[in-house]
C-alpha cells in the first residue's frame, strides 16, 4: 500500500495564492505539507500484519523540488492500492487532483480515501473521479487492514463472474466504516470500528527511518519541511475530545457526526511514556503531547508522571492544555522534567467571546496559571488567540494586544511568556457547532459542500478563500485588524525580549508587506477582464509566496527555546537494517 500525502493546491506552482497567516502557527508551509500522524499509525499497523506500506509526502516533494514532475513519480509506483488523505479540509482541491493523476496512471489500482474531511463529505467524495473507496470515522487502521486483505485477494477481482462479484460485494459489506460503490450505487457501512482504548494503535517513528532504506527515498517521509532542522515529534494522548469548542471539526459533537464516537479514548499513560522513550532513541528532539492529560482526570495525569519518572529529566517536552490548570500540575511537571514548556488557547482575550467558543475559565484563572507554570521554572508558556471569532469585532481583536500588554506587565516583562494571533482560516471546521448552525453564532456560511471549498481555496487571497462571513466584522476589518494584532503583539515580544529586536523588525517589515500585497489583491480583483486579471495576480507571484511565510509570527518563535537536538544516527541505521 502507497499512502500519498497531497499539497492543499495540487497546482500550487503555477498559481499566485496569498494564502496568508493560515498556517503561521503550525509547523507546515501554507500548502500544508505535514501528513497526518494517522499515516504512521496506520503503516505500523498494517506492517505489523504482514502488508508493507510506504508513505510519500507528495507535498513536501513539490515543495522542495521544483521540476518534481507528480505524473512521471507516480506512474512509476506500484502498489496494491493507494491511499489519499482528504484529513484537513485545505486539502480538497490537491487530494481529488491527485486521485485523478493516480487514476489515469493506474487505472485498474484502487483509490482508497480517509480522514475527517473524507468522512464528513464521503457522500459527495466518493461520486469524485478516481476515488474507489472511502474510509470513515477516526479509527481507520482494522477497516483498511481488513479492505486491503479482501482486495489483495485476487480471486475476488470483481467483474470475472456472478459469484466472484457476490463474495466481493459481500466481503466489501462486511467491512465496517467502508464506503464503496456497486453498480453505480453508494453503499456506506456504520462506523462501528470505534477505537476504545488505543491499545493496538501505535506511534512508532521507527517506520519512517526504515522506509528510508527500504525505498531509498528519504524526501519521502519527511513529515514537514523543516523537519531536519527542528526534528519535533509529536505523540497523542486521546482520540476525540471532551469538549465542544464551537470551531473545532475535532470536538465532542464533530467526533459524533463524522466518526459516530460517544466519548474520547485516552492512551494509556505507559505506553505514553514508553513511546516518548522510544523516540528518544533515535531523535532527540522535542516531544509535543498532543492533547491535555488534565481532561481525564487527576489520577491519570499523576499516573502519566510517575511512569515519566524513568525517562531523562533533560527531555524537552510541550505539554498543552484545554483549561488552565492547578498548582498542583506544575509542581508536578517542575518535579519529573527540567525542560518544560506549556500552551493554551484562550482564543480571546475578551470573557464573552471565549464564552461562545464553549471555553468557561477565566481570565483571573488564565493569570493564576501562567504566573504559577512560570514560577516553578517552565521554559516557554504560549498563548493562542484568533480572530473571526463570534461576537469578536474588529475593537475587541485590538484589546487582546491591550490584554496581553497588561499580562506581560503583571508579569515582570518575562520573556518566557509568548502570545500569537491568527486568523481562524481558511475555513470553518466542518461538523464543527459552527458550521453545523452558523446563524446562531452569528455567521453566514458562504459555502458547504465539498466542490465549492475545492474551488474557494485557489482563490487569489485568503480574504476571497474563507468559507464564512462574521456579522460582528467584515473580512476587510478581519484582514485589517488580524494584521494590526499581529504586529501589537511582535512590539511586545520584542519589548520583553521574548524575541530580538531584529526579528522584531523583520516580523514588522513581513506584516507591512503582506497588508501591501493583500491591498494590491483587492485592486486587481476589481478588473472586469478576467486575462488581465489574472496576468495581474501572476505578477504579484513571488510576494503572495514570500508574505504567506511567516507573518503573523517567525515560525522559528513556535520552537522549543533549547537547540540541543540531534539525530542518533548508529541506532537509526541499526533499526534500518533490523539489527535491535
Ligand atoms: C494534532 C492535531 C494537529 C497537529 C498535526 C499532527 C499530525 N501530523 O497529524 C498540528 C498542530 C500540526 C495540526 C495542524 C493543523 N490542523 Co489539526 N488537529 C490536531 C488534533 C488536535 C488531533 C488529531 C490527531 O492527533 N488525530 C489522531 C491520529 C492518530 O489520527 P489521524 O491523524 O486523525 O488519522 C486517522 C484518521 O483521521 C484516518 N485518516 C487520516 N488520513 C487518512 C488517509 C487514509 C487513506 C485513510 C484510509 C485514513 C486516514 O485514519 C487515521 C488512523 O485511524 C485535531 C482535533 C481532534 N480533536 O482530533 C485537529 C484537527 C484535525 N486539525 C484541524 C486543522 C484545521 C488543522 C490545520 C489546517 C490548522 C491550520 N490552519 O493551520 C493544520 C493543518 C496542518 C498540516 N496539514 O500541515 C481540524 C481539521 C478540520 C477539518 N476537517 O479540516 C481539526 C479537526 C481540529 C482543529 N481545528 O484543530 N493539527
Ligand atoms: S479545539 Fe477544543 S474541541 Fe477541538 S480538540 Fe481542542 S479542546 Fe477539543
Amino acid at each position: 500500500m502507497i499512502l500519498l500525502h497531497p499539497p492543499s493546491v495540487y497546482d500550487f506552482r503555477e498559481k499566485s495564492i496569498m494564502f496568508g497567516p493560515m498556517s503561521d502557527l503550525v509547523p507546515s508551509s501554507p500548502i500544508f505539507e505535514m501528513y497526518p500522524i494517522g499515516f504512521l499509525t496506520m503503516s505500523n499497523y498494517l506492517q505489523k500484519r504482514g502488508i508493507s506500506v510506504r508513505i510519500v509526502n507528495l507535498a513536501y516533494r513539490m515543495y522542495h523540488e521544483p521540476g518534481f514532475d507528480v505524473e512521471a513519480f507516480i506512474k512509476k509506483l506500484n502498489a496494491s492500492a493507494f491511499g489519499i488523505d482528504l484529513h484537513w479540509l485545505p486539502h480538497c482541491q490537491g487530494s481529488t487532483e491527485i486521485a485523478k493523476i493516480v487514476k489515469k496512471c493506474h487505472p485498474e489500482t484502487p483509490v482508497i480515501f480517509g480522514g475527517f474531511s473524507a468522512s464528513y463529505f464521503y457522500s459527495e467524495l466518493v461520486e469524485f473521479e478516481g476515488v474507489d473507496f472511502i474510509i470513515r470515522g477516526d479509527s481507520a487502521e482494522e477497516p483498511l487492514y481488513r479492505l486491503l486483505c479482501v482486495l489483495k485477494d485476487s480471486a475476488n477481482v470483481p467483474g470475472q463472474n456472478e459469484q466472484a462479484d457476490n463474495y466481493y460485494y459481500k466481503s466489501l459489506s462486511e467491512i465496517p466504516n467502508l464506503v464503496y460503490r456497486r453498480d453505480g450505487k453508494v453503499y456506506a457501512n456504520p462506523i462501528e470500528c470505534i477505537s476504545a482504548d488505543l491499545e493496538d494503535i501505535d506511534f512508532d517513528y521507527s517506520i519512517m527511518f526504515k522506509d528510508v532504506l527500504k525505498y531509498r527515498d528519504i524526501r519521502s517521509v519527511v513529515p514537514f519541511c523543516d523537519w531536519f532542522r527542528y526534528p519535533i515529534t509529536t505523540i497523542p494522548v486521546v482520540r476525540g475530545c471532551n469538549n465542544n469548542c464551537a470551531n473545532c471539526g475535532g470536538s465532542k459533537s464533530a467526533f459524533k457526526l463524522f466518526g459516530n464516537r460517544t466519548k474520547p479514548a485516552f492512551r494509556s499513560p505507559e505506553k505514553l511514556v514508553d513511546e516518548i522513550a522510544a523516540i528518544r532513541k533515535y531523535i532527540n528532539s522535542p516531544v509535543f503531547l498532543l492533547g491535555d492529560l488534565n481532561s481525564n482526570g487527576k489520577d491519570y495525569v499523576m499516573e502519566f508522571f510517575k511512569s515519566a519518572e524513568k525517562l531523562d529529566k533533560n527531555i524537552q517536552i510541550f505539554f498543552e492544555f484545554f483549561t488552565p490548570p492547578e498548582k498542583w500540575f506544575f509542581d508536578k511537571a517542575a518535579t519529573v522534567f527540567k525542560n518544560v514548556c506549556y500552551e493554551i488557547s484562550p482564543d480571546s482575550h475578551d470573557e464573552n467571546v471565549r464564552h461562545k467558543m464553549g471555553k468557561t475559565y477565566t481570565n483571573s484563572q488564565l493569570y493564576e496559571s501562567i504566573s504559577y507554570a512560570l514560577s516553578k521554572g517552565s521554559l516557554r508558556f504560549d498563548l493562542y488567540f484568533m480572530t473571526g471569532l463570534p461576537s469578536q469585532s474588529a475593537g475587541s481583536i485590538l484589546e487582546t494586544v491591550e490584554y496581553c500588554r497588561d499580562l506581560y506587565e503583571k508579569l515582570g516583562w518575562d520573556s518566557r511568556f509568548m502570545p500569537f494571533i491568527s486568523p481562524m482560516a481558511p475555513f470553518l471546521d466542518p461538523g464543527s457547532r459552527i458550521f453545523e448552525n452558523p446563524q446562531k453564532f452569528g455567521y453566514t456560511l458562504l459555502f458547504k459542500d465539498l466542490k465549492s471549498h475545492i474551488k474557494a481555496v485557489t482563490n487569489p487571497s485568503w480574504k476571497y478563500i474563507l468559507n464564512y462571513e462574521s456579522h460582528s466584522i467584515t473580512a476587510d476589518e478581519l484582514v485589517r485588524s488580524t494584521y494590526e494584532a499581529a504586529k501589537g503583539l511582535n512590539r511586545l515580544k520584542g519589548k520583553a525580549g521574548s524575541i530580538t529586536e531584529n526579528v522584531m523588525l523583520e516580523n514588522e517589515q513581513r506584516i507591512i508587506r503582506a497588508e501591501q500585497t493583500m491591498e494590491k489583491i483587492d485592486e486587481i480583483m476589481t478588473i472586469s477582464d478576467e486575462k488581465l486579471k489574472e496576468q495581474k495576480l501572476m505578477e504579484l507571484k513571488e510576494d503572495t509566496y514570500k508574505y504567506s511565510l511567516s507573518t503573523v509570527c517567525e515560525k522559528k518563535e513556535l520552537e522549543f527555546p533549547l537547540s540541543n537536538r540531534s539525530f542518533k544516527s548508529l541506532e537509526i541505521v541499526k533499526t534500518s537494517i533490523g539489527i535491535k
